[in-house]
Protein backbone atom coordinates (compact mmCIF):
# COMPACT_ATOMS: atom_id res chain seq x y z
CA UNK A 1 0.00 0.00 0.00
CA UNK A 2 1.18 3.44 -0.91
CA UNK A 3 1.14 6.51 0.52
CA UNK A 4 -1.25 7.60 3.02
CA UNK A 5 -1.42 10.58 4.62
CA UNK A 6 -1.93 12.03 8.58
CA UNK A 7 -5.37 13.82 7.33
CA UNK A 8 -6.45 11.11 5.31
CA UNK A 9 -9.96 9.59 6.82
CA UNK A 10 -10.53 5.65 6.65
CA UNK A 11 -12.78 5.73 4.11
CA UNK A 12 -10.12 6.99 1.96
CA UNK A 13 -8.09 4.03 3.06
CA UNK A 14 -10.63 1.80 3.15
CA UNK A 15 -11.70 2.20 -0.71
CA UNK A 16 -8.44 1.62 -1.89
CA UNK A 17 -8.38 -1.66 0.13
CA UNK A 18 -11.53 -2.85 -1.05
CA UNK A 19 -9.93 -2.30 -4.28
CA UNK A 20 -6.99 -4.05 -3.80
CA UNK A 21 -8.88 -7.00 -2.53
CA UNK A 22 -11.22 -7.25 -5.66
CA UNK A 23 -7.95 -7.58 -7.79
CA UNK A 24 -6.22 -9.73 -5.60
CA UNK A 25 -9.48 -11.85 -5.75
CA UNK A 26 -9.64 -11.67 -9.48
CA UNK A 27 -6.04 -12.57 -9.80
CA UNK A 28 -6.91 -15.49 -8.18
CA UNK A 29 -5.71 -14.86 -4.60
CA UNK A 30 -6.56 -16.96 -1.58
CA UNK A 31 -5.05 -15.00 0.74
CA UNK A 32 -4.47 -11.81 0.96
CA UNK A 33 -2.13 -9.94 3.33
CA UNK A 34 -2.58 -6.17 4.21
CA UNK A 35 0.51 -4.30 6.11
CA UNK A 36 0.99 -3.39 9.71
CA UNK A 37 -1.43 -0.27 10.86
CA UNK A 38 -3.35 -0.26 7.58
CA UNK A 39 -5.77 1.51 8.24
CA UNK A 40 -3.68 4.67 8.42
CA UNK A 41 -0.84 6.50 8.29
CA UNK A 42 2.16 5.38 10.93
CA UNK A 43 0.74 7.78 13.36
CA UNK A 44 3.34 6.40 15.80
CA UNK A 45 6.27 8.63 14.22
CA UNK A 46 3.90 11.61 15.80
CA UNK A 47 3.66 12.86 19.27
CA UNK A 48 0.28 12.78 20.27
CA UNK A 49 -0.15 14.28 23.66
CA UNK A 50 -4.29 15.04 23.24
CA UNK A 51 -5.52 12.03 24.81
CA UNK A 52 -8.64 12.47 22.46
CA UNK A 53 -6.95 12.60 19.09
CA UNK A 54 -4.68 9.32 20.52
CA UNK A 55 -7.88 7.45 20.55
CA UNK A 56 -9.29 8.01 17.11
CA UNK A 57 -5.89 6.73 15.90
CA UNK A 58 -7.25 3.15 17.11
CA UNK A 59 -9.72 0.72 16.19
CA UNK A 60 -12.24 0.03 19.25
CA UNK A 61 -14.67 -3.20 19.85
CA UNK A 62 -14.78 -5.97 16.97
CA UNK A 63 -12.36 -4.76 13.68
CA UNK A 64 -14.36 -6.99 12.12
CA UNK A 65 -18.11 -5.11 12.28
CA UNK A 66 -16.74 -1.78 13.32
CA UNK A 67 -18.14 1.12 10.71
CA UNK A 68 -14.99 1.85 9.68
CA UNK A 69 -13.65 -1.56 9.00
CA UNK A 70 -16.88 -3.89 8.65
CA UNK A 71 -16.70 -3.08 4.78
CA UNK A 72 -13.31 -4.94 4.43
CA UNK A 73 -14.65 -8.16 6.00
CA UNK A 74 -18.01 -8.01 3.76
CA UNK A 75 -15.74 -8.48 1.04
CA UNK A 76 -13.91 -10.93 2.15
CA UNK A 77 -16.80 -13.22 2.81
CA UNK A 78 -18.35 -12.09 -0.30
CA UNK A 79 -15.02 -13.23 -2.77
CA UNK A 80 -14.56 -16.11 -0.07
CA UNK A 81 -10.81 -14.83 0.16
CA UNK A 82 -8.99 -14.84 3.76
CA UNK A 83 -7.48 -11.64 4.73
CA UNK A 84 -4.90 -10.72 7.41
CA UNK A 85 -4.62 -7.10 8.30
CA UNK A 86 -2.34 -5.09 10.44
CA UNK A 87 -4.19 -2.17 13.16
CA UNK A 88 -4.18 -0.21 15.99
CA UNK A 89 -5.87 -2.10 18.53
CA UNK A 90 -7.69 -0.87 21.77
CA UNK A 91 -8.61 -3.88 23.49
CA UNK A 92 -11.25 -3.81 26.18
CA UNK A 93 -9.46 -3.54 29.37
CA UNK A 94 -8.14 0.03 27.48
CA UNK A 95 -4.53 -1.27 26.99
CA UNK A 96 -3.40 -0.87 23.48
CA UNK A 97 -1.60 -3.00 21.21
CA UNK A 98 0.00 -3.34 17.45
CA UNK A 99 -2.26 -5.76 16.17
CA UNK A 100 -2.62 -8.25 13.13
CA UNK A 101 -5.82 -10.66 12.68
CA UNK A 102 -5.74 -13.56 10.51
CA UNK A 103 -9.81 -13.73 9.03
CA UNK A 104 -11.45 -16.13 7.93
CA UNK A 105 -13.61 -15.69 5.03
CA UNK A 106 -15.83 -18.97 5.14
CA UNK A 107 -16.67 -19.18 8.80
CA UNK A 108 -17.06 -15.28 8.99
CA UNK A 109 -14.75 -15.31 12.06
CA UNK A 110 -11.19 -14.17 13.31
CA UNK A 111 -8.74 -17.58 13.39
CA UNK A 112 -6.03 -15.76 15.12
CA UNK A 113 -5.10 -12.76 16.42
CA UNK A 114 -1.02 -11.91 16.97
CA UNK A 115 -0.31 -8.81 19.16
CA UNK A 116 3.41 -7.33 17.91
CA UNK A 117 6.15 -8.63 20.67
CA UNK A 118 9.36 -6.16 19.56
CA UNK A 119 8.11 -2.84 19.92
CA UNK A 120 11.27 -0.69 18.20
CA UNK A 121 11.79 3.13 19.10
CA UNK A 122 11.34 5.19 22.09
CA UNK A 123 8.89 6.40 24.27
CA UNK A 124 10.06 10.05 24.54
CA UNK A 125 10.73 12.06 20.94
CA UNK A 126 14.02 13.03 19.75
CA UNK A 127 15.28 16.50 20.96
CA UNK A 128 16.11 17.22 17.08
CA UNK A 129 12.69 18.37 15.34
CA UNK A 130 14.44 17.37 12.02
CA UNK A 131 14.18 13.21 13.28
CA UNK A 132 12.10 10.76 12.47
CA UNK A 133 10.31 9.27 15.75
CA UNK A 134 9.01 6.20 16.10
CA UNK A 135 6.92 6.13 19.36
CA UNK A 136 5.07 2.65 19.43
CA UNK A 137 7.03 2.20 22.91
CA UNK A 138 4.81 5.44 23.87
CA UNK A 139 1.73 4.48 22.38
CA UNK A 140 1.44 0.14 22.22
CA UNK A 141 1.99 -2.88 25.27
CA UNK A 142 4.17 -5.31 23.96
CA UNK A 143 2.07 -7.99 22.77
CA UNK A 144 1.10 -10.72 25.27
CA UNK A 145 -0.40 -13.48 22.71
CA UNK A 146 3.36 -15.33 22.08
CA UNK A 147 3.75 -16.59 18.31
CA UNK A 148 0.91 -18.82 18.19
CA UNK A 149 1.15 -20.62 14.70
CA UNK A 150 -2.50 -21.88 13.36
CA UNK A 151 -4.06 -24.52 10.82
CA UNK A 152 -5.89 -22.34 8.17
CA UNK A 153 -9.05 -24.63 6.95
CA UNK A 154 -10.71 -24.35 3.71
CA UNK A 155 -8.52 -23.51 1.11
CA UNK A 156 -8.68 -24.91 -2.47
CA UNK A 157 -5.43 -25.29 -2.84
CA UNK A 158 -3.44 -26.85 0.04
CA UNK A 159 -4.50 -28.89 3.24
CA UNK A 160 -4.43 -26.17 6.23
CA UNK A 161 -1.50 -24.65 6.20
CA UNK A 162 0.00 -23.79 8.97
CA UNK A 163 0.71 -19.90 9.11
CA UNK A 164 2.16 -17.61 11.84
CA UNK A 165 1.97 -14.02 12.06
CA UNK A 166 4.76 -11.43 12.76
CA UNK A 167 4.56 -7.61 12.35
CA UNK A 168 7.27 -5.14 10.96
CA UNK A 169 10.07 -5.26 13.48
CA UNK A 170 9.42 -9.16 14.75
CA UNK A 171 11.13 -9.80 11.30
CA UNK A 172 14.60 -8.81 12.45
CA UNK A 173 14.17 -11.13 15.44
CA UNK A 174 15.61 -14.66 14.89
CA UNK A 175 13.79 -15.99 17.80
CA UNK A 176 10.41 -14.89 16.66
CA UNK A 177 10.94 -17.22 13.32
CA UNK A 178 12.71 -20.06 15.49
CA UNK A 179 8.92 -19.63 17.94
CA UNK A 180 7.23 -20.42 14.28
CA UNK A 181 9.55 -23.13 12.76
CA UNK A 182 9.17 -25.39 15.97
CA UNK A 183 5.64 -25.43 15.30
CA UNK A 184 5.99 -26.33 12.10
CA UNK A 185 5.02 -23.03 10.49
CA UNK A 186 4.80 -23.30 6.21
CA UNK A 187 3.60 -19.49 5.69
CA UNK A 188 4.95 -16.62 7.62
CA UNK A 189 2.51 -13.32 7.20
CA UNK A 190 4.16 -10.00 7.98
CA UNK A 191 3.14 -6.42 7.61
CA UNK A 192 5.69 -3.87 8.00
CA UNK A 193 5.90 0.17 7.75
CA UNK A 194 9.57 0.54 7.59
CA UNK A 195 11.37 4.33 7.30
CA UNK A 196 13.47 4.98 4.18
CA UNK A 197 16.03 7.41 5.67
CA UNK A 198 15.91 7.58 9.40
CA UNK A 199 19.52 8.43 10.80
CA UNK A 200 18.60 8.73 14.64
CA UNK A 201 16.05 5.86 14.21
CA UNK A 202 18.93 3.36 12.90
CA UNK A 203 22.16 5.49 14.67
CA UNK A 204 23.24 6.07 11.63
CA UNK A 205 25.13 9.13 10.12
CA UNK A 206 22.74 12.26 10.08
CA UNK A 207 24.16 13.27 6.67
CA UNK A 208 24.15 10.08 4.58
CA UNK A 209 22.85 9.91 1.41
CA UNK A 210 19.19 9.31 1.57
CA UNK A 211 18.84 7.03 -1.53
CA UNK A 212 21.72 5.38 -0.18
CA UNK A 213 20.10 5.19 3.44
CA UNK A 214 16.58 3.77 1.14
CA UNK A 215 19.01 0.86 -0.58
CA UNK A 216 20.58 -0.26 2.91
CA UNK A 217 17.02 -0.50 4.81
CA UNK A 218 15.56 -2.14 1.63
CA UNK A 219 18.68 -4.77 1.70
CA UNK A 220 18.45 -5.53 5.38
CA UNK A 221 14.73 -5.95 4.49
CA UNK A 222 15.16 -8.86 2.43
CA UNK A 223 18.00 -10.15 4.07
CA UNK A 224 15.97 -11.06 7.09
CA UNK A 225 13.01 -11.96 5.11
CA UNK A 226 15.02 -14.26 3.69
CA UNK A 227 17.36 -15.61 6.33
CA UNK A 228 14.14 -16.23 8.22
CA UNK A 229 12.33 -18.34 5.42
CA UNK A 230 15.24 -20.89 4.47
CA UNK A 231 16.02 -21.30 8.40
CA UNK A 232 13.00 -22.33 9.18
CA UNK A 233 12.20 -23.67 5.64
CA UNK A 234 8.78 -22.03 5.41
CA UNK A 235 7.25 -19.54 3.18
CA UNK A 236 6.98 -15.78 3.91
CA UNK A 237 4.64 -13.13 2.79
CA UNK A 238 5.46 -9.47 3.88
CA UNK A 239 3.18 -6.46 2.47
CA UNK A 240 4.44 -2.69 2.91
CA UNK A 241 2.93 0.46 3.93
CA UNK A 242 5.06 2.76 1.94
CA UNK A 243 5.94 5.35 -0.49
CA UNK A 244 6.04 8.87 1.30
CA UNK A 245 3.82 10.47 3.64
CA UNK A 246 2.68 14.20 4.26
CA UNK A 247 5.26 15.20 1.49
CA UNK A 248 7.74 13.91 4.13
CA UNK A 249 8.17 10.76 5.41
CA UNK A 250 9.78 7.80 3.34
CA UNK A 251 8.70 4.17 3.92
CA UNK A 252 10.31 1.43 1.85
CA UNK A 253 8.67 -0.57 -0.65
CA UNK A 254 9.62 -4.01 -0.84
CA UNK A 255 7.18 -6.47 -0.05
CA UNK A 256 7.80 -10.03 -1.19
CA UNK A 257 6.79 -13.60 -1.11
CA UNK A 258 9.44 -15.71 -0.83
CA UNK A 259 9.99 -19.20 -0.52
CA UNK A 260 11.35 -21.78 1.87
CA UNK A 261 14.51 -22.30 -0.17
CA UNK A 262 15.28 -18.50 0.64
CA UNK A 263 14.35 -17.47 -2.48
CA UNK A 264 12.47 -14.78 -4.07
CA UNK A 265 9.19 -15.37 -6.18
CA UNK A 266 7.67 -12.27 -6.67
CA UNK A 267 7.94 -8.69 -5.55
CA UNK A 268 6.90 -5.51 -5.70
CA UNK A 269 8.09 -2.83 -8.79
CA UNK A 270 6.66 0.31 -7.23
CA UNK A 271 5.78 1.92 -3.66
CA UNK A 272 2.46 2.58 -4.86
CA UNK A 273 -0.91 0.34 -4.09
CA UNK A 274 0.12 -3.09 -5.78
CA UNK A 275 -0.50 -6.46 -5.48
CA UNK A 276 2.30 -9.33 -6.13
CA UNK A 277 1.10 -12.73 -5.61
CA UNK A 278 2.40 -16.35 -6.08
CA UNK A 279 1.55 -19.68 -5.85
CA UNK A 280 2.44 -21.16 -2.58
CA UNK A 281 3.14 -25.41 -3.03
CA UNK A 282 3.89 -26.31 0.83
CA UNK A 283 5.45 -29.84 -0.58
CA UNK A 284 8.15 -26.87 -1.13
CA UNK A 285 8.87 -26.71 2.79
CA UNK A 286 9.52 -30.63 3.00
CA UNK A 287 13.93 -30.90 2.19
CA UNK A 288 14.06 -27.93 4.91
CA UNK A 289 11.79 -29.41 7.33
CA UNK A 290 12.95 -33.38 7.07
CA UNK A 291 17.09 -33.05 6.09
CA UNK A 292 18.53 -29.80 6.42
CA UNK A 293 16.93 -27.57 9.52
CA UNK A 294 15.10 -31.09 10.91
CA UNK A 295 15.29 -29.42 14.48
CA UNK A 296 14.81 -33.15 15.98
CA UNK A 297 17.57 -34.36 14.58
CA UNK A 298 19.93 -31.49 14.25
CA UNK A 299 19.42 -29.14 17.03
CA UNK A 300 21.42 -28.96 20.51
CA UNK A 301 19.10 -27.03 22.53
CA UNK A 302 21.53 -27.71 25.66
CA UNK A 303 24.06 -24.83 24.25
CA UNK A 304 21.47 -22.53 23.60
CA UNK A 305 20.22 -21.21 27.44
CA UNK A 306 21.64 -17.98 26.67
CA UNK A 307 19.07 -16.92 24.02
CA UNK A 308 16.14 -17.19 26.94
CA UNK A 309 18.21 -15.69 29.69
CA UNK A 310 17.60 -12.19 30.83
N1 LIG B 1 7.16 -0.45 12.25
C1 LIG B 1 8.38 -0.91 12.59
O1 LIG B 1 8.51 -1.78 13.42
N2 LIG B 1 9.43 -0.31 11.98
C2 LIG B 1 10.77 -0.61 12.29
C3 LIG B 1 11.61 0.60 12.06
C4 LIG B 1 12.98 0.45 12.55
S1 LIG B 1 13.16 1.10 14.13
C5 LIG B 1 14.87 1.10 14.35
C6 LIG B 1 11.33 -1.76 11.48
O2 LIG B 1 11.91 -2.68 12.06
O3 LIG B 1 11.25 -1.74 10.25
Amino acid sequence: MGTTHRSDPRSKTLDRMLKLLDDAANQGAEVVLFPEIALTTFFPRYLIDDAEELTSWFEHGDVTKSENTAPLFDKARELGVDISLGFAEAAENSERFNSSIYYHAKSGSILSKYRKIHLPGDFEPFEDPDAVNQLEKRYFKPGDLGFQAFRVPDLASSSEPIMGMMICNDRRWTEAWRCYGLQGVEVVLCGYNTPGFAPHLFGSDKNADPKQAEQTALCHHKLVMQHGSYTNATFSVCAARCGVDDGKYSLIGGSCIVGPEGDILAEAKTVEDEIIIADCDLSACRQGKTRTFDFARHRRVEHYRRIVEQ
